[in-house]
This record gives structure tokens, sequence and C-alpha cells, in this order.
């Protein structure tokens, strides 16, 4: 039998570790250490569960389930359009809502954020490292009318004083279902992260006036406590401010690429996307779908990658990289 002196020198570290991230094939239900479940595209929901979320951004390849895992015992509830799960020092929180219903994408994207940031505010996990949005026709709208940046004015109008030091790792990519949804879920914890930036890209919410009324509220990338995972962002072939490569899908493949190596260096994480990359490519035209297969064989051939089908924020960019980076 241990003594307690003895139970203590082998307990765990303090710092709780950041929740695993798989992809799985074949049925997956949510268990007592399971944070949040995500489905992709259409289908039946097998779980009325608050942590089962259905991404509205259909995969290309099989059915795949993501699910993110926790060392500790998971609660979870909802609250009108909030469904939430914590649990081991991590919050998930998630919204779903009809456009219409608040007066177009800026008024939705201002509703969600605020019930997001007030839930945060309410509870220990207030410090928000990763969020993910998911929109119909981003790219619907000319100009400074486009959809995505009503979008990016209704964000920062919601984001309340959790925001003010410093923006999440995003993710922002149009969904071909029902235009009206407007998806938003986040990873929040009780520690802060270390923000990261790409020496190769201006920060997003430097962006000149070209890009919109309202410049993206988003950090490239986050480093979650305790440090052993870079939290990764949506990531193009954006250099400096400019798109590069327009309409060259491989091109733009490489550039993200070095993109994203550029942000593994400046979140001291190991070179390379490895087992413990999970990614997701978000892909514009489905007749590039191939292209992004081969690049990711060649270029990232162990790292775990889910293609899906999803407009990016900017018209002539064809497709986008987020992920995790684990330290292993
Ligand atoms: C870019 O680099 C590409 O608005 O939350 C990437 C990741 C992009 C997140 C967002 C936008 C967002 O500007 C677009």
């Amino acid at each position: 039998m241990l003594e307690a002196s003895d139970m203590r020198a082998s307990a765990p570290s303090t710092a709780p570790a950041a929740p695993r991230v798989r992809y799985r094939t074949g049925p997956v239900e949510p268990g007592p250490t399971t944070l949040a479940a995500f489905g992709f595209g259409d289908g039946p929901d097998a779980v009325d569960d608050p942590r089962w979320f259905r991404v509205a951004l259909e995969p290309f390849g099989d059915a795949v389930v993501e699910t993110w895992e926790v060392d500790a015992e998971v609660t979870h509830g909802r609250d009108g359009d909030l469904r939430w799960s914590r649990g081991g020092g991590w919050l998930f929180a998630a919204v779903e809502c009809r456009e219409s219903a608040y007066g177009g994408i800026e008024g939705a994207a201002r509703h969600a954020y605020e019930l997001l940031s007030r839930f945060v505010a309410r509870g220990p996990e207030r410090h928000v490292q990763r969020i993910w949005n998911y929109l119909g026709a981003i790219n619907a709208g000319d100009d400074d009318d486009e959809r995505y940046k009503h979008f990016c004015t209704g964000r920062i109008g919601g984001m309340g004083d959790v925001f003010a030091q410093g923006f999440p790792a995003a993710t922002a990519i149009g969904h071909h279902a029902d235009r009206d949804v407007l998806q938003v879920y986040l990873l929040a914890t009780d520690r802060p992260g270390t923000r990261v930036e790409n020496p190769r890209q201006v920060s997003a919410w430097q962006y000149p006036r070209q890009y919109g009324r309202t410049p993206p509220s988003f950090a490239r990338a986050t480093l979650l406590p305790a440090d052993d995972v870079l939290a990764i962002s949506g990531t193009a072939a954006v250099v400096g401010h400019a798109s590069a490569h327009a309409g060259d899908i491989d091109a733009q493949l490489a550039e993200t690429l070095r993109n994203l190596e550029a942000l593994l260096v400046a979140g001291g994480l190991p070179p390379g996307f490895n087992a413990d990359a999970p990614l997701k490519a978000y892909v514009r035209h489905p007749a590039h779908a191939e292209a992004v297969r081969a690049f990711a064989a060649k270029h990232l051939p162990r790292a775990p990658m889910l293609l899906l089908h999803g407009d990016i924020c900017r018209e002539e960019l064809l497709v986008e990289i987020d992920g995790w980076r684990y330290r292993s």
C-alpha cells in the first residue's frame, strides 16, 4: 500500500494535459472523458449529447469522427443556443444559430460571440485558446459587403472582455449547407496560453483597409498550457498581407506548408508534422481534392489529415490548412 507521500510523488504534474485530438472511423459515442466529438457533413446523429457537434462541411472520403479527450470526468449541459462541456480545466462551448433570427450574418455573429463570451466569463475556463467559425456563402457580396466582412464586424462586436487580452487562434470557413446557419465553437482553459504569430505574415488584426472595414480578429496559433501542443489557425497562401499564387492549387499548398512550418518554429515546437499532428484541409473546389491528397501524401505523409469541402474567406484562396502539433 502506498503512503500518502508516495502517492504525491507519483501523481502527474499539476498542469493537466491538453485535450487529445483524434480522428476515428466507425461509430463513436462520447465517453466519460470525452470533451467533444464532431461529425462532418450530412448524416444521422447517433446521440443526443451536448458534446456531439455536427460540422456543416462535407468530408471528401469516408465519414470520420473527431474526438477531444481529456484526463478527467466531463460534465456538460445546454443553455439556449449554447451547449458546453468541461473537465480537467478545459471547456468546450458551441453556438449554432439562424442568421434570420438576428437580422443577418453580422447580427448572428455578434449574438454568437456575446453568448460565448458571457458564458466563458462566468466559469473558471476563461482563457479562450481556439475558435472555429462556419458560415454559409462566405464570399457572397461585393467589396465591403462581402458576407465574411460583415461576419468580422459582428464577431468583434460580440467579443467581450474575455477576448481583451488578445485573440484566440481561429478558423473561418464557408459551408455549403443551409445558408442561414452559423456555427461557432471554442476551446478554453483555466490558465493563459501563449499567442504565436507568423513572421512571414502580417498579423490579421493589422491587415490594411483593403481587406475590409474590420480586420479579422484572430492569432495565427496558440501554444496551449502547459506548452505541449500548438493549436494552429486556418493557414493559407498569405504572405505579408497579400494572397499568393492566385489560381494555382499546388503553389498555394507549398506556400501554406511554408507558413505552417514557420508557425512550428515560432511556437518552439519540433519541426515536421508527424503522427501527433492531426490536420484539416479545407478545399474550395472538389476538383482539387485529389491534388490536396497527393500533396499531403508527399509532404505530410504521417499527419492524420481530414479533407473537407469549404470556402476560404478570400475568393482567390483555394485551400487552407489548420490543426494541432503535439510535442509528442
Ligand atoms: C488569412 O490568413 C486567411 O477570420 O478567423 C484564416 C484563419 C483566415 C482565420 C478568421 C481567417 C480567419 O487571412 C483567412
